[in-house]
């Protein structure tokens, strides 16, 4: 019985600590992670679980890819940071290697996601000066509605949630924003604005609730961003990396932006690594001592990028993400078709998917999450009552065919 007892309050005494300890910046799902392989995670009760989130899509090539995992303990055995008032050994190599596996001229290693969109935002104001010639300190990026590019101030700026930016201010100016998957909005606004520097789009909303654009938007987007000479800045950030189906979201229209933002899953969750990557015209516009970061491009960071990248590409994640994509769809689609009172749409691009569920007084998707939750799957919702499915792109049929049931299951409960 004491052991049983004790287990048990491995999770309390956790879930205490971040709350006595912690700011309060979240509310997480009361599950206490210990261990994760693969697509599975284990709480400290030693309780099994799917993990549907894969950390926002930053462990795509699933927990702990042991690849991944030698590749970061080797480097930091041997060197973890030199800073870049000094040459390393690591950096050349991965500088190389992502700016070939993605098609551009050179990288701008950062480390979190929201530090590359900032980084981005630099690039392409920058550009607007020296290449466009807009006057200092007119230049304007346009973004769309209900987009997430993360939590910094000017990034905030960029937001139209009020739980983004609410009582932060003042915020950036510079910025207009208009209605996602409407590119008519977008033309009217270019043909408005002669100072208009960039366009920053997710290719699939995340946090709004993989909201997924019409086929074609990309490209339309793309030709009016080169006809009023506007970068056009894709932040694959969360859709990137085999998430929707392909390598990038983008490549399901062979749209090649003029800077490509990636974060997330670059090092499969293992180590915070960033990076926009851009052609030689819009990147040599920041010149030495104008832009960096203490651990930006560091050994570690480098090595875990390879290795991350490598794994995407030798294991076939962007396929296995296209072909089990088809099916999570259709299943869920079945699903809708069977509970049309409690699940209100499916949607979803390779395994990047999301359920709407109708809420009702006795349940909405958190109380989803918390059933999926006890029968062995995790998710999160997003803005109330969006499900978002994200699970490792290492998943196979017949787990995911086990997800579904369990899915199914949870959702026949209400
Ligand atoms: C949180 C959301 C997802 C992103 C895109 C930039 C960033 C993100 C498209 C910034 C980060 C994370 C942040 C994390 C939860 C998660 C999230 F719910 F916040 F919105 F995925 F949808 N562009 N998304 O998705 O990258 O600075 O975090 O490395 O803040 O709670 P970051």
């Amino acid at each position: 019985m004491n052991t049983v007892m004790t287990q048990k309050n491995a999770s309390a005494k956790a879930i205490d600590l971040e709350n006595k300890y912690g700011a309060h910046n979240y509310h997480p799902l009361p599950v206490v992670l210990e261990r994760g392989e693969g697509v599975f995670v284990w709480d400290v009760e030693g309780k099994q679980y799917y993990d549907f989130l894969s950390a926002y899509s930053a462990v795509n090539q699933g927990h702990c890819h042991p690849v991944i995992v030698r590749a970061m303990i080797e480097q930091a055995r041997k060197m973890t940071l030199t800073s870049r008032a000094f040459y390393n050994d690591a950096l050349g190599e991965y500088e190389k290697f992502i700016t070939s596996y993605f098609g551009y001229d050179k990288v701008l290693p950062m480390n979190t996601g929201a530090e590359a969109v900032e980084t981005a935002i630099k690039l392409a104001r920058r550009w607007g000066y020296e290449k466009k010639g807009i006057a200092a300190d007119m230049a304007r990026i346009v973004v769309c509605e209900n987009n997430f590019h993360g939590r910094t101030i000017a990034v905030i700026s960029l937001s139209t949630d009020p739980d983004s930016y609410g009582n932060f201010g003042p915020l950036t100016p510079g910025i207009l924003k208009v209605p996602f998957n409407d590119a008519a909005a977008l033309e009217t606004v270019l043909q408005n604005n002669p100072d208009i520097a960039g366009f920053l789009v997710e290719p699939v909303q995340g946090e709004a609730g993989v909201v997924i654009p019409d086929a074609g938007y990309l490209t339309i987007c793309a030709a009016l961003c080169k006809k009023y000479n506007v970068l056009f800045i894709a932040d694959e950030i969360q859709s990137g990396l085999g998430r929707t189906g392909k390598r990038l979201a983008c490549d399901h229209e062979n749209v090649h932006a003029d800077i490509l933002i990636l974060g997330k899953a670059i090092s499969g969750g293992t180590y915070p690594v960033s990076a926009v990557l851009a052609n030689d015209e819009i990147m040599l516009t920041i010149k030495p001592g104008q832009h960096g970061s203490t651990y930006g491009g560091n050994p570690v960071a480098c090595k875990v990028g390879i290795a991350g990248l490598t794994v995407l590409k030798e294991e076939g994640l962007a396929e296995n993400s296209e072909r089990l994509g088809a099916v999570l769809l259709d299943q869920l689609t079945k699903l809708k078709n069977e509970f049309p009172s409690i699940i209100k749409t499916v949607r979803g691009k390779g395994l990047f998917a999301a359920m709407v569920i109708a809420e009702k007084d006795n349940r909405n998707a958190w109380d989803v999450c918390m059933k999926m939750k006890d029968l062995g799957l995790l998710a999160k919702p997003t803005h109330g009552d969006i499900i978002r499915f994200a699970p490792p792109l290492v998943i196979t049929e017949s787990q995911l065919m086990d997800c579904v049931s369990i899915i199914r299951k949870a959702i026949a409960s209400f």
